[in-house]
């Protein structure tokens, strides 16, 4: 038996059985490197490689692919925000992430299941309608309904809210969505390398090398190498790689904490989010209740979680959701928002020639990845910007052109 089980182990004819294959050496040389080995780094790769052709393409990830906030948010999708732009940008990613188990071949276990923002006063009511106003110019679904309709969704939910708070109506955007997002890392990670990406984790970036006003390298902790274009897609890493070519873009970065309760029999099947109680929630296939709220109000640049968050959202989810009281909290992580001033992402060209960034997610990266990831490879693909990610450039900080999403946040800030 020993010897059979060497014989295989050893046997180059049986099949590759690792998701992705095992990390090459570096090259010297590739046409595009891509920082960080998140979801969309990994789309990017993806897109680039499919859609453009350019498949010398080194991915690097600092630790393993999808270990950073990809694989630390509540993986809720939607396209329900404030201004136009959020609104389209938000809307193609959705539409992407829809067929996308199909496009990389995985399950990624997309389940559509109806978002409830709740309205607890007039001004909320007043953002709702606003935004179901935009939202429907769009060509995105969404209304607002009144406090019977989220009763009959949600019978567990206690609608006082214990008295302090209680709910007037909500903002309800039937395709809202979860997803497995460890899966999205691994399933672009596949698809890319399949198409000749190099996927290189544990490979930390310590500098970059420009030649005038263009980059041309990157020093790591496995060697140097030289390349035709930077991505740089590291979320609440940004600040430490921008660091290093003098660009210092908007962005502060914060903590922001989530935790999965035991499992308990399916009775929640949509999202319900309410932004003045600071909680969002929603069941996982598995039967948890997925659990976020506010971000940590310090900066912090580090993943830690704290007892104090914990004690405060369950305060929070007890109002809303009497029920839950009796449920334990089995994990608890945190990971790191990247927010910028008017709450929009920056995207695309930097004023370093060749270097693009893709940053400044706060609160709503993981539902950003598929388009994200597209955009950004047409961006670097062909150098110019894409319709789609204009408003989300960078000079709009300096031009006077903030976007002002904020009104389409799930929590406060
Ligand atoms: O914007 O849907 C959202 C969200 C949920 C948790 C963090 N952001």
């Amino acid at each position: 038996m020993p010897f059979r089980l060497l014989r295989m182990g050893l046997s180059r004819s049986a099949e590759e059985p690792r998701f992705l294959p095992q990390t090459p050496p570096l090259r010297p040389t590739y046409d595009v490197v891509i920082i960080g080995g998140g979801g969309h780094g990994l789309a990017c790769a993806y897109y680039l490689a499919q859609r453009h052709g350019i498949r010398n393409i080194a991915v690097l990830e600092a630790d393993y692919i999808g270990g950073g906030n990809t694989g630390r948010n509540t993986a809720i999708v939607r396209s329900n925000y404030l201004t136009p732009e959020g609104v389209r940008f938000y809307e193609a990613s959705r539409r992407l992430y829809r067929d996308l188990s199909a496009e990389l071949d995985i399950n990624l276990f997309y389940s559509e299941r109806g978002h409830y923002t709740l309205a607890h006063n007039d001004n909320d009511l007043h953002t709702m309608r606003w935004r179901a106003e935009v939202n429907r110019h769009c060509g995105v679904d969404s209304e607002v309904v009144d406090r019977a309709s989220v009763a009959q969704a949600v019978p567990e939910l206690d609608l006082d809210c214990g008295g302090d708070a209680p709910v007037l109506g909500a903002l309800y955007h039937p395709p809202g969505a979860i997803v497995r997002h460890d899966a999205v890392a691994w399933g672009y990670a596949r698809a890319a390398s399949q198409l000749g990406v190099e996927i290189h984790q544990k490979t930390r970036v310590q500098g970059l090398q420009t030649e005038g006003q263009r980059v041309t390298g990157i020093t790591t902790d496995r060697g140097s190498i030289r390349c035709g274009a930077v991505v740089s897609a590291v979320a609440g890493q940004t600040p430490q790689i921008t660091q290093h070519l003098g660009l210092y873009p908007p962005i502060q970065i914060h903590p922001l904490q989530a935790c999965v309760t035991e499992p308990v029999k399916p009775f929640l099947d949509t999202i319900i989010v309410s932004a003045s109680l600071h909680v969002y929630m929603s069941q996982s296939s598995r039967g948890e209740l997925v659990l976020g709220g506010a971000v940590d109000p310090q900066v912090l640049h580090c993943n830690r979680a704290s007892y104090e968050f914990l004690t405060g959202l369950a305060d929070h989810v007890v109002d809303l959701l009497p029920m839950a009281g009796r449920l334990r909290i089995m994990r608890h992580w945190a990971g790191k928002s990247d927010l910028t001033p008017d709450f929009a992402p920056i995207m695309g060209k930097t004023p370093v020639k060749n270097f693009y960034l893709d940053a400044g997610w706060g609160t709503w990266g993981f539902k950003a990845t598929p388009i994200a990831g597209a955009t950004l490879a047409d961006c670097v693909a062909t150098d110019q910007t894409p319709e789609l990610i204009r408003p989300f450039r960078m000079e709009r900080f300096s031009n006077q052109q903030l976007l002002g999403e904020k009104g389409a946040a799930s929590v406060g800030h």
